[in-house]
């Protein structure tokens, strides 16, 4: 062929033994961009008059089925023909259509499927709706098929949830006909369709199975847990009242419903703060040093300290294949740390994540708790997850710079410590990185990869393939004090305490950011975390600290009295005996009183509003440095941070897309307002300045980076 690449058909039709072979061919998963609907769309149609074929086959080219709709065509006017049409038009057929599922048939895939009168799927398949997690509901039939087939609970379930399940329980669902062995879903396809033929199956049809009568004590307590889970998000439950219309109308009316309420939520800013998130999450991964290096092999890693952070890593990297040497400071220690390893593991078990032969497993042939450095002279990677305390940290790597082999990786969890002075004091500065896990480990999905000034190119690529081997989002970050997370926290932290001192209370703090969508306010955060660790980063920085730096002692006191948070059973708030939620408590504001009275404030009132105002306003200027500073590569990576490590609210995009949406001009009044109280804390950041002024957006720096 002379030049350019081969096109090929989105979806080709082929004949074989009277079977019709639809194959969709949309790399990389298929999703059901315009051409391959009106390709799908022609195919039913030509198979409708081939005489030679008697049943047809769908199936997906490729890693996988179709994987939805094309996410990229959101909120653009969409073309014809409508996928609710063409699945209909399928399902009319009057001859047999099978769908034969592989990899992951989600959305739109999932619902192409139910459209067909008959599903088989490969062992290793997975299906689902996950249309509420991009802020939208299944607008192909999905809410009024999937009911008919497997009940208004499982519906309800998957719907609400947006889960995958894998090919078993897409069989005890009822959601498909046959789980297959082997590799080739094509194959599957026919041998099926074979079999359907010799029993002279007929074309059956999932929108003429009556779903039986509507059960609305379900449908109630379903509204109320998932009204309360979904804290704000509106998907999951407007999803329920689409399936709730398959059993109060018949299936064409069922559909014209779903498209009404599919429509409303697809114009939302929910919406469009999902599937934000969703891109971004991606996108983190594209950083320049992709393409320029590649990774170092990970096999066996070691970490030194297994407290609470290093027990977590040692977890997530076993689950993810990793071998584990766990270095710690004396035989007793050790032993600790291997317990807390295996009480991590058997919670897994418990929860249904790992079997107990595995956890077994793991812990006989891809764990050892020692205190020996020598047992890591054939790591691949250490990471340190030691005190944070730069003596302590400086030690343990001139240690491991003895004892390591050349090319292994030296990594430093610290939460804010300076990893080029880490870097420094090491043979070896190119191989010396951050990265930053969050706790608890084994949980959490945000890495950061902190990169210092000389670490080398394939050691930060490495930092993005052990983020992927252990199911993590990587997010690229620069040194200074905190990185990317740990910096905004402390700034807005700090506009958090400047509203108590002034006269809200930490409760009413919490309570509005819990209702902006939040799981937890700073302040319950804060002693969930512990109070002693911010307040030892405190005495640290005394000594530098800015003198025109507004310094608030509220924490201080509460430390004082050996107030450390839910641990010590006080904090912010009281915990009763074993509580995990705390109650207000009168002591901490009387303690607060006489903090605003040695000052001289008079306290005033705070609604929930300025709350929110000065709070964003502090986090998105502290982003906006860092952007600027080129700490994050760009806002999506701020974005990314906050969603996936901080709890900000997911269907809001992270906060540059809020501040976005809330308009860069009204943020930074906002500021200069705020700024004439505090010059220190709330000047603006040139970047969002210069972008406000010029009407810019965070959005424009995320495509042109
Ligand atoms: N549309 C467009 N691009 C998509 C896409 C989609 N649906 N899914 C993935 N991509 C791109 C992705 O951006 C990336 O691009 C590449 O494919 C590989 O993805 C009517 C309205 C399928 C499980 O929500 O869950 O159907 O970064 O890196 O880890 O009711 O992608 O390489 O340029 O994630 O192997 C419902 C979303 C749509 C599925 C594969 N479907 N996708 O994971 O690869 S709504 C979804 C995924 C809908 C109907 C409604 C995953 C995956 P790039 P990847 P992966
Ligand atoms: P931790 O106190 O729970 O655990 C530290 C462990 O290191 C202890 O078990 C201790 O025995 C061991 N240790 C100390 N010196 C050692 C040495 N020289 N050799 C071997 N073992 C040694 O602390 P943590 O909360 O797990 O924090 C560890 C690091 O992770 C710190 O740098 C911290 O800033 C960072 N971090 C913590 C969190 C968090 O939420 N806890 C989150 C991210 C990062």
């Amino acid at each position: 062929m002379l030049g350019g690449s081969p096109v090929t058909e989105p979806v080709r039709y082929s004949v074989e033994d009277g079977i019709a072979l639809i194959a969709v061919d949309n790399p990389p998963v298929n999703a059901l961009s315009q051409a391959v609907r009106a390709g799908l769309d022609a195919a039913i149609a030509r198979f409708a008059e081939d005489g030679e074929a008697r049943i047809a086959v769908i199936y997906g080219v490729g890693r996988t089925f179709i994987a939805g709709a094309d996410i990229r065509e959101f909120g653009k006017p969409m073309a014809e023909p409508f996928l609710p049409d063409v699945i209909n038009r399928i399902e009319a057929s009057e001859k047999p259509v099978v769908a034969a599922l592989h990899g992951t048939a989600l959305g739109g895939g999932l619902e192409v499927a139910l459209g067909c009168h008959y599903r088989v799927i490969l062992a290793s398949g997975r299906v689902g709706l996950p249309e509420v997690t991009l802020g939208i509901l299944p607008g192909a039939g999905g809410t009024q098929r999937l009911p008919r087939l497997s009940g208004a609970e499982a519906a309800l379930d998957l719907i609400t949830s947006g889960r995958q399940v894998g090919a078993q329980e897409a069989d005890w669902l009822n959601i498909v006909d046959y789980v297959a062995e082997g590799e080739d879903a094509r194959a599957a396809g026919l041998e099926f369709a074979r079999r359907l033929l010799v029993e002279e199956c007929r074309a059956r049809r999932t929108g003429e199975i009556d779903p039986g009568t509507k059960d609305a004590e379900l449908f109630t307590s379903w509204r109320e847990t998932v009204s309360r889970r979904a804290r704000g998000q509106l998907s999951p439950v407007v999803a329920i009242d689409a399936i709730e219309a398959a059993y109060d109308l018949p299936l064409a009316d069922g559909l014209v419903r779903e498209r009404s309420l599919f429509t409303e939520l697809m114009g939302s800013d929910q919406r469009a703060g999902l599937i934000h998130a969703f891109f971004a999450e991606r996108a983190v991964a594209k950083i320049p040093e992709a393409g320029t290096a590649t990774p170092r092999d990970l096999a066996r890693i070691g970490i030194i300290g297994g407290g609470t952070m290093g027990s977590g890593i040692a977890v997530a990297a076993l689950a993810g294949g990793l071998t584990v040497t766990l270095i710690e400071r004396d035989a007793d220690s050790a032993e600790r740390a291997r317990s807390l390893v295996e009480k991590l593991l058997n919670d897994g078990v418990r929860r249904g994540k790992m079997s107990e032969a595995r956890r077994d497993a793991l812990l006989a042939d891809a764990f050892a708790a020692v205190t020996d450095y020598e047992a890591l002279a054939s790591a691949d990677l250490v990471i340190e997850a030691v005190f944070e305390d730069m003596a302590v940290k400086k030690e343990v790597f001139a240690r491991l710079d003895a004892v390591c082999r050349p090319g292994a990786i030296l990594a430093t969890n610290t939460s804010y410590l300076d990893v080029d002075e880490i870097a420094a004091s090491t043979s070896r500065p190119a191989d010396v990185i951050g990265f930053h896990f969050f706790s608890p480990a084994h949980v959490m999905r945000l890495l950061e990869v902190v990169v210092g000034d000389k670490t080398s190119a394939d050691v930060v690529v490495t930092g993005f393939a052990l983020a992927k081997k252990l199911k993590k989002i990587a997010v690229r970050a620069g040194v200074c004090d905190g990185f990317i997370g740990n910096r905004l926290l402390n700034a807005y932290r700090k506009a958090a305490d400047y509203m108590v001192e002034d006269g809200a209370s930490p409760y009413e703090i919490d309570a509005a950011l819990v209702a902006f969508g939040f799981p937890m306010g700073p302040f319950a955060v804060s002693d969930l975390a512990g109070l002693d660790i911010a307040w030892a980063g405190r005495k640290r920085r005394a000594a530098t600290r800015d003198p025109r730096e507004r310094v608030v002692g509220v924490a201080d006191r509460l430390c004082e009295r050996g107030w450390f948070g839910q641990k010590t059973g006080r904090g912010y708030y009281l915990y009763e005996e074993g509580a995990r939620r705390g109650k207000p408590d009168p002591e901490v504001e009387a303690i607060i009183a006489a903090e605003r009275t040695e000052k001289g404030i008079v306290p005033r009132s705070f609604d929930s509003e300025e709350i929110l105002r000065r709070y964003m306003a502090a986090m998105i200027n502290e982003a906006a440095k860092i952007v600027e500073e080129g700490i994050a590569l760009r806002p999506l990576d701020v974005d990314v941070t906050m969603l996936s490590g901080y709890g900000f609210p997911r269907w809001r995009g992270g906060p540059m897309h809020y501040a976005d949406k809330v308009g860069l001009d009204t943020i930074l009044a906002d500021l200069r307002s705020f700024a004439e109280e505090d010059p220190y804390f709330w000047t603006p950041a040139r970047l969002l300045v210069d972008l406000a002024e010029r009407g810019g957006t965070f959005a424009d720096l995320n495509k042109s980076a």
